[in-house]
């Protein structure tokens, strides 16, 4: 066993509670080496991965992993909060008592890690200064180099973030080991892998990944999951949103929108969106975060949002010049970003993604696909298989987003004047149909779903639903979770205007998509904050109010007039069969608050005395 002592003293890592967490953990994992990571250290890291072939160069500055081919995505069944509390369980956090995981995990990783470095991370999500400063530090322990790159992108990574802890027990206590990827029996009943968070001791325990959400555990595990549990005990709210500015230039006033999707639904696109041509010299976006956003209640009474990450772990599929040009220039050559599970030619250190070009690059020579072969080799059964993972990835630092916000730093955070949730619908819901009344908006966000892609249950059309986008990452009762966001946004003096966004309704003949999409998604938003400025005044309907057509900026737009028709429409039979389904959906959470089920009747009463076509 490593002098740990020693390591820690020549890395200046005086926090006593993270030193005995370090020992205690490079005695369970059995690690050979112990070694403390600030981001100074990515150039050497970097060096030493390419040498021992983890990382391989693409262009000239940015590099290309590969996970095991079993280890691609998150694993819900596999994911789980654990707490001592049994009435912390809900429907969706995988609820198990602390007294049954920590044992469990704990003999799961004894001796896990021998042979290997164990990298001590420690980090802060949030930018340095902020109101929920304390909530954010935390130290992560992993045995995986790669997974170290990718911490240093997404976080701040430095010892002084928790050397200078006013409570210097107050970090989160992350351990990440990969385990033995080929013998875990992924997907399996026998199943080895569990990936738990310990929420009422802080304590996040993953083992049996070594990708994204699985092992970057400030992110998703700390950053969502934990910083969730956290938010509902001090009184703020931790979401799976983006959060953008929008300038407009002539009255120099500036809007920004948080909102939440559903993994895969276009937060990362939407948050990095240039406006369309068109309106480009009068509105400016800026980004400030595509997949977390931590809100609470300012001093002068409105709500505040910050982007907890600091790096952007965006889905390459169909990222091009035209669906997201700002995704590509923010990976640029000499960006340091980390390519995952793309295809990569080990000739010409080029990657690439379905709908990164319309086709595949013609000269096969080089080629490597996902999985680590060689596209000119393969088969003809093979042939149509994608080159890269449908969930590959790029991992690239903040800094290098173009159109980042100016102040995205600030501690301070921006104030929130619209929120917003979307989801993939392709019939039923509308461009955008907003909501003024705080509890219907609340309802809104508990009743959002993303259409299943396979039939899991057989009934088409049928939403999984992913109440505010948080399904997965929920980590206490939905009931409690519904009065928590009650409470914060009532407790606010301004409050947002919520709304309902989609981008993906379909033509029920040739399934092409109504909308446009991408940059044009802006319009939809600049007639949200045009409504709450009281400038356009919309059309009420049984599910909120949508814009009537000549209050869209449609500059510059193509689209066929009987879409654009069916895009501001409401569909009432279609949405009366959708309030019985969601009725099925709330009845599960318990301690629904009174007052979400009183918005649920408000709808369910309007559509019922609406004539079928509003
Ligand atoms: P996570 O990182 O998994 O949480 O996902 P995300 O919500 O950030 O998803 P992302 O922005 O990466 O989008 C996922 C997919 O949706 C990509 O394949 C996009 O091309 C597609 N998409 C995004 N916006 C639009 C849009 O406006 N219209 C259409 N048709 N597709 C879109
Ligand atoms: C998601 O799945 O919503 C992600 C990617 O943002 S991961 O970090 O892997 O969870
Ligand atoms: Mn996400």
């Amino acid at each position: 066993m490593p002098d740990v002592d020693v390591v820690l003293d020549q890395a200046g890592l005086t926090n006593e509670s993270v030193r005995e967490f370090v020992r205690r953990w490079a005695g369970i994992t059995g690690a050979e080496r112990v070694e403390v990571v600030n981001t100074s250290d990515d150039a050497r890291l970097a060096q030493e991965a390419l040498d021992a072939g983890e990382l391989l160069p693409v262009g000239d500055g940015c590099y290309y992993s590969r996970s095991y081919f079993k280890d691609t995505a998150r694993s819900e069944e596999r994911t789980i909060v654990a707490t001592s509390d049994p009435s912390d369980k809900g429907v969706y956090n995988n609820w198990r008592p602390s007294s049954e995981m920590k044992p469990m995990l704990e003999e799961r990783m004894r001796g896990a890690s021998a042979g290997k470095t164990m990298y001590v991370i420690p980090y802060l999500m949030a930018p340095p200064g902020s109101p929920l400063e304390k909530f954010a530090a935390g130290v992560e322990l992993t045995d995986s180099r790669t997974v170290v790159m990718h911490m240093i992108r997404m976080a701040r990574v430095n010892v002084s973030y928790v050397n200078d802890l006013a409570d210097q027990d107050s970090f989160v206590r992350a351990v990440h080991v990969t385990g033995d990827l080929p013998n875990l029996g992924q997907g399996t009943p026998d199943d080895q892998r569990y990936f738990v968070t310990v929420a009422d001791e802080r304590t996040i325990l993953h083992f049996g990944s070594s990708y994204g959400g699985n092992a970057l555990l400030g992110k998703i595990a700390h950053g969502l999951r934990q910083g969730c549990y956290d938010g509902w005990k001090n009184g703020f709210l931790v979401e799976q949103f983006m959060l953008l500015g929008i300038t407009d230039r002539e009255t120099g006033r500036k809007y920004n929108v948080c909102g939440g999707f559903p993994s895969a639904s276009g937060k990362t696109n939407l948050a990095m969106t240039l406006a369309p041509d068109a309106l480009g010299d009068r509105y400016v976006v800026e980004f400030y975060g595509d997949d977390i956003a931590w809100l609470w209640v300012g001093d002068d009474g409105r709500i505040y949002g910050m982007n907890p990450e600091n790096g952007v772990f965006g889905v390459a599929k169909d990222t091009n010049e035209k669906t997201n040009p700002t995704a590509l220039d923010s990976i640029r050559d000499g960006s340091g970003t980390i390519f995952t599970n793309v295809a990569y030619n080990d000739k010409t250190h080029e990657v690439w993604w379905e709908g990164r070009t319309k086709t595949p690059p013609a000269d096969l020579d080089g080629w490597i696909d996902w999985k680590g072969n060689r596209i000119a080799e393969r088969g003809p059964d093979q042939a149509s298989d994608p080159w890269a993972h449908p969930n590959s990835r790029f991992t690239t630092n903040l800094a290098n987003v173009p159109n980042v916000a100016k102040d995205y730093e600030d501690p301070q955070g921006v104030p929130i004047d619209a929120i917003i949730f979307g989801g993939r619908t392709s019939d039923r819901e509308p461009l955008v149909r907003a909501i003024t009344d705080v509890p219907e908006g609340v309802y809104d966000g508990l009743t959002l779903g993303a259409e299943a892609t396979f039939a899991a249950d057989g009934l088409d059309g049928q939403l999984r639903y992913d109440p505010m986008s948080m399904r997965p990452f929920m980590s206490y009762p939905e009931g409690d979770y519904a009065q928590h966001w009650l409470d914060i946004i009532g407790a606010a003096t301004t409050k947002p205007i919520f709304a309902h966004v989609n981008w993906f309704q379909r033509d029920p003949e040739d399934g092409h998509f109504l909308w446009p999409g991408y940059r044009d998604n802006l319009r939809a938003l600049l007639w949200l904050v045009a409504l709450n400025e009281g400038q356009v005044k919309g059309r009420e309907t049984p599910v909120g109010v949508v814009p009537v057509k000549e209050e869209l900026k449609l500059e510059g737009l193509e689209i066929v007039p009987e879409d654009l028709d069916t895009l501001l429409s409401i569909d009432v039979d279609r949405w009366r069969q959708e309030l019985d389904n969601r009725e099925v959906h709330l009845k599960q959470f318990d301690r629904l608050p009174e007052a979400i089920w009183v918005a649920h009747r408000r709808v369910a009463e309007a559509l019922e005395a609406a004539d079928s076509e509003e």
